[in-house]
């Protein structure tokens, strides 16, 4: 039964989420963890590149094809009321490396709250800002890559992610 609610959940998210307000104090992240990392002439694209506050780092993911179902799961240090999010999609560092690279265009968001909307993203390297449709209290949040947006290459980046209360 649990479940059930959670897929209507989901439906009526996707109807709802939209640009909105982008007010209150940044979650602290206490940890972060992926699914896979690019590594790459010795460096290695880790998904705490992706909480750094730099725009010009981003977590890639390394895993065969797209990226779809790879994971960025962001651990909070303590419980938040979280209200919205802002993200940058891929490799924000230059227009010729967003371009080259991939990005995603839908993820799934699940709270540790059971709370799960999915997000789709408009194809730019600007600050995209989002209200969730209700106030989520939580202390982690596990973000899966549905669809991408196809580069050049097939490792797809997020340059930053920052929920806020
Ligand atoms: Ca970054």
């Amino acid at each position: 039964m649990k479940k059930i609610i959670a897929v209507v959940l989901c439906v009526a998210a996707v109807l709802s989420l939209g640009a909105g307000a982008f007010a209150g104090n940044a979650v602290g992240i206490y940890g972060v963890w992926t699914s896979s990392d690019l590594i790459e002439n010795g460096r290695q694209y880790y998904g705490s590149n992706a909480v750094d506050w730099n725009t010009s780092t981003c977590w890639v993911e390394g895993a065969r094809g797209y990226g779809e179902d790879e994971v960025i799961y962001l651990e909070f240090d303590g419980y938040y009321n979280v209200r919205s999010f802002s993200i940058v999609i891929g490799w924000a560092v230059s227009d010729r490396l967003y371009r080259h690279n991939s990005r995603p265009a839908r993820v799934c968001m699940e709270f540790s709250s059971g709370d799960c909307f999915i997000v789709d993203f408009s194809d730019n390297s600007s600050v995209q800002r989002f209200a969730l449709p209700w106030t989520v209290c939580a202390d982690w949040v596990k973000i899966t890559i549905m669809d991408v947006y196809r580069g050049d290459c097939s490792d797809t980046c997020i340059s930053e992610i920052t929920f806020y209360e």
